[in-house]
């Protein structure tokens, strides 16, 4: 099993974000590497969501993950455990990943070798909104047992970002969670957003999620 390179972030290199956003993208671009940015609310099923897309697309598609959290190694030895490599970015208490310490991660890895890299953002609803990391696509995963309404609460997330994934399907029919009206909300406040509605547990429309997510990072 692979080591897990760990990054523990200090504050003050949380600077200078937009600049380093766009050269991430432009090199990443070059490589013809894709980021994409996982974010969600804690235990929604980020990790998850990353592991059944990682068992799906492995033959076919060179994956990398960093993982952020406050602390711990967690998620990278489950990731590291599925066979593929992790750099583990613990933030020591900031809420959100910004692109600076995402170049860092990015800089432990040798991106020829890869065609896809996740970043599993900090787990809430608010920050890692606001932060361009260069990642080429947004995900955001909504999970039933969180409710229908957060659209309301935290509409900025649901506007920027590329793909919405409903996780925990599973858990429907649910009285605090109408899929047709969280659509059609999302839909109103961003038109171009692609939904999908998935299981981790059963395995329920993770090939359509996976399906898209291949055709999109070619
Ligand atoms: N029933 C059900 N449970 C799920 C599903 N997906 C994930 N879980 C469970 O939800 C819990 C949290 O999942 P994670 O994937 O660790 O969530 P996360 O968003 O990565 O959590 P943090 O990294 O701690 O923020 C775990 O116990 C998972 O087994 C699902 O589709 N259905
Ligand atoms: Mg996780």
């Amino acid at each position: 099993m692979e080591t897990i390179r760990l990054i523990e972030v200090k504050k003050e290199i949380f600077s200078d974000n937009n600049n380093c956003a766009q050269n991430i993208r432009a090199d990443l671009k070059k490589k013809n590497v894709s980021l994409v940015n996982i974010m969600a609310s804690p235990g929604s099923g980020k990790t998850s969501t990353i592991l059944q897309t990682i068992d799906k697309l492995k033959q076919e598609v060179k994956i990398a993950v960093i993982e952020g959290d406050i602390e711990s190694l967690v998620d990278s030895e489950k990731v590291t455990a599925a066979g593929v490599k992790a750099i583990q970015i613990n933030t020591g208490g900031s809420c959100h990943l910004d692109a600076v310490v995402v170049q860092r991660a990015l800089n432990n890895l040798n991106l020829e070798e890869y065609d896809l890299i996740f970043v599993e953002n900090i787990g809430n609803l608010v920050c890692p909104a606001e932060f361009d990391i260069g990642e080429r696509f947004k995900v955001m995963i909504l999970s039933v047992p969180e409710g229908d309404d957060k659209i309301l609460k935290y509409p900025l997330m649901f506007s920027v970002c590329d793909v919405l994934i409903i996780n925990k399907i599973d858990y429907l029919p649910d009285e605090g969670f109408d899929p047709a009206k969280l659509r059609e909300r999302v839909l109103k406040l961003n038109p171009n957003i692609q939904i999908f509605e998935i299981s981790c547990r059963t395995r329920a429309g993770v090939d359509a999620w996976c399906n898209w997510l291949k055709d999109h990072i070619k």
